[in-house]
């Protein structure tokens, strides 16, 4: 296309003249931010469409170009940060099919076929087809077989010299066998896999550290970041799928595919999906294997691309404006799209955790139309900033749940209210919770609340809690979908009718399930602690908090101080202990549950706060008319006391009864306080008298 300088005749006083500067513009400042900032500002498929729209008005106001239109130039810009690299080779970009559907196989094979003048009757011709991976491109150099130079593409003719992080790279030999061409250059794309995209954004969130958008923007960033250390601790991979200058007569080769078997031996990784077609049906059934494959791919791509393989046919179709005539890239729908925000409501996940969720108006994206986006959490939330009425870009690649990425600022509505957590759960209105230390907020409702259920009575009825054998999944759904069970003790109300009129629940089996709730009603303190489902309460810690107060009611009436003097038990968790039974509906629920039979033998407690004489060590000499031995012993132990065989200076107390012998002496002559048998009652009545309700 010629390029005239802005005519001013007659353009500007039309409005596709003013719509053409405008896309400039815009164009421009998504240029800077994806290039420049490694932060785009909108999808691809938004900048392709803007692009093409410019490009079409171009065409037909061919005056208007302007030197710098954004479509005048290819490719991204260097940064001033890097040395810059002239390209020995320029690095071409790639036309692109944008039909997602079979017709771009199509289109490409007739367009070849056409310019080497091949009629319908010639044989088909052979094309490689590989994978379009989502990353950025590079240019490997190596001279005498040893890597002295990695540039990015820049745009195209000069690219930045990014040789140190590149070297980080693992995936990129750093040593050719010594039979390479003195000059080599490989060209490839440098990735960020799935996994390593997630685990890396998932430290950038720990440090308190912007995320990146997508893995391609990861990788790009990382590939210019300006400290090689931090590029090092970016997980990058490199497949290589071209070459720039190679001293010729070195390694002889006729079709492309051979040079990517030689690059396979001499070290770098070659995709293995890469693959021989022949003609435009194989193509299109590679395109959608490929579109089959997509999401369970470790990376992103964003197409396939098919090549003429042979170099001798390649060279005969030649380039045109940048691109060459013999590749094209056969695109799949966009996993990035422009959609706006209806509402943000909060979900309540099945382990009572709470998850903004943005309501978005439909969209396709990554080949499926989605409707909710995950806000993961208050402080992601709160990051990206989305609020109801937003344009926002949502990303869905993989098998990962669709998510907002970011926000368009500049289309934001005045006024709009920033999203903040509700301090109730929206579906039963206890308190949501956020402990210190952790992302999410929880509702506190535990049994009470309808989300949470179905997971807190199979938690409940599993093995090592209540023991209810039977009541598997299956008719935990049931039971909570027709409302059989709203609340735990209702599994208790449930009669031989009302399970037997259950989907596949025949009498017999519907009588097994009430057979294992009576029995289940007689348990064990440990394991109806547990059963409850108090988050961060496991089968220690109940096992432990049972042990220490004895009873249930002496948990119930703790303070988070007492807690806190239980082995183990830290803020986090005695905190919450505390907002589980602090909450009425869940007191209401373990009282209906005792009314219903669940019972278990309580114990007394060793805790030392509510034990006085923990710690303390008696010893018993002499006759009790009272009790005996073994009693007497009993109720120190269940005190807290120790009691030991022998007097010593660390006895707290001797306790003698009638013809006490030399352990009188010894506690006389130790100076070791003595009690008689009244005095003995007289603490036990005394003992008793300040347990605390429940506990004996
Ligand atoms: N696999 C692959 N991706 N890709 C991208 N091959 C390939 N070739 C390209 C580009 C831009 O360009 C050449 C056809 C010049």
């Amino acid at each position: 296309m010629t390029i005239h300088p802005p005519s001013s005749a007659g353009g500007p006083k039309d409005p596709a003249f003013e719509h053409a500067q405008a896309l400039r513009r815009l164009l421009h400042q998504y240029n800077h931010s994806y290039y420049v900032l490694d932060s785009p500002q909108v999808p691809d498929a938004e900048y392709d469409r803007l692009f093409r729209e410019l490009q079409a008005i171009e065409a037909l106001h061919p005056d208007w170009v302007t030197p710098d239109s954004p479509t005048q130039r290819v490719g991204g810009v260097a940064l001033s940060a890097f040395a810059p690299v002239h390209h020995a080779v320029p690095m071409l970009s790639i036309r692109t099919e944008t039909d997602t559907d079979a017709s771009g196989a199509e289109n490409f094979d007739a367009r070849v076929r056409r310019e080497l003048g091949l009629s319908p009757q010639d044989l088909p011709l052979e094309y490689v087809a590989e994978l379009k991976f989502d990353g950025l491109a590079i240019n490997l150099r190596y001279e005498q077989a040893v890597l002295v130079l990695a540039a990015t593409r820049g745009d195209g003719a000069v690219g930045e010299d990014v040789t140190q992080n590149i070297r980080t790279v693992g995936q990129v030999p750093l040593r050719l066998p010594e039979d390479v061409p003195p000059v080599l250059e490989v060209r490839g794309e440098i990735y960020l896999r799935r996994d390593d995209f997630e685990a890396l954004n998932q430290r950038q969130r720990d440090k308190g550290d912007k995320t990146f958008v997508n893995p391609r923007n990861a990788a790009a960033g990382s590939v210019r970041q300006l400290d090689p250390a931090i590029a090092a601790q970016r997980p990058l991979s490199f497949y290589a799928y071209g070459l720039g200058e190679v001293t010729p007569g070195v390694f002889a080769a006729s079709s492309h595919y051979e040079w990517l078997q030689a690059l396979k031996r001499w070290g770098f990784p070659v995709c293995e999906h890469t693959s021989l077609a022949l003609g435009a049906a194989e193509l299109s059934a590679y395109h959608r294997h490929i579109a089959n494959l997509r999401d369970s791919l470790a990376f992103d791509i964003d197409g396939v691309v098919y090549k003429v393989n042979s170099l001798a046919l390649q060279q005969q179709l030649g380039f045109v404006t940048r691109e060459p005539r013999w590749a094209v890239a056969h695109k799949y729908p966009a996993q990035e799209m422009l959609t706006t925000v209806q509402a943000i409501e909060v979900q309540v996940g099945r382990t009572g955790k709470l998850t903004p969720v943005a309501k978005l108006a439909p969209v396709f994206v990554g080949g499926v139309t989605v409707t909710n986006a995950t806000l993961h959490n208050e402080d992601e939330a709160r990051r990206k900033d989305v609020r109801v009425g937003d344009t926002v870009i949502v990303r869905r690649a993989g098998d990962v749940i669709p998510e907002v990425v970011a926000v368009l600022p500049d289309k934001r509505q005045p006024g709009s209210p920033i999203f903040t957590m509700p301090s109730l759960c929206p579906v039963c209105a206890s308190l949501a919770v956020r402990e210190p230390g952790e992302a999410d907020h929880r509702c506190s409702g535990g049994l009470f609340c309808a989300a949470q259920r179905k997971q807190a009575i199979l938690h409940f009825a599993q093995r090592r809690a209540m023991d209810i054998e039977g009541l598997g999944d299956k008719l935990v759904d049931q039971l909570v979908d027709q409302e059989v069970v709203k609340v735990l003790p209702d599994l208790y109300r449930l009669g031989l009718t009302a399970l037997a009129a259950l989907d596949r629940m025949a009498e017999k089996s519907a009588q097994n399930v009430l057979s294992a709730l009576e029995k289940s009603k007689s348990t064990t303190l440990p394991r109806f602690l547990f059963g409850l489902g108090i988050r961060h309460v496991g089968e220690a810690t109940a096992r432990e908090l049972a042990r220490q107060f004895g009873s249930l009611d002496a948990i119930m009436a703790a303070s988070p101080e007492q807690l806190l003097q239980v082995p183990d038990i830290g803020p986090v968790v005695a905190q919450s202990i505390r907002t589980f039974f602090d909450q009425a509906h869940n007191r209401e629920v373990i009282e209906q549950l005792r009314a219903c039979g669940v019972h278990w033998p309580e114990g007394v407690s060793i805790h030392p706060v509510l034990s006085p004489l923990a710690g303390k060590t008696f010893v018993l000499t002499g006759t009790l008319t009272a009790l005996s031995r073994d009693q007497a012993k009993l109720k120190l132990e269940s005190a807290g006391a120790k009691v030991v065989g022998s007097v010593s200076k660390k006895t707290d107390y001797v306790v003698a009864g009638q013809e006490a012998g030399s352990k009188l002496d010894k506690a006389r002559e130790l100076g070791v306080p003595v009690l008689d048998e009244a005095g003995f009652e007289a603490l036990l009545s005394q003992l008793a008298a300040d347990q605390p309700a429940g506990t004996t």
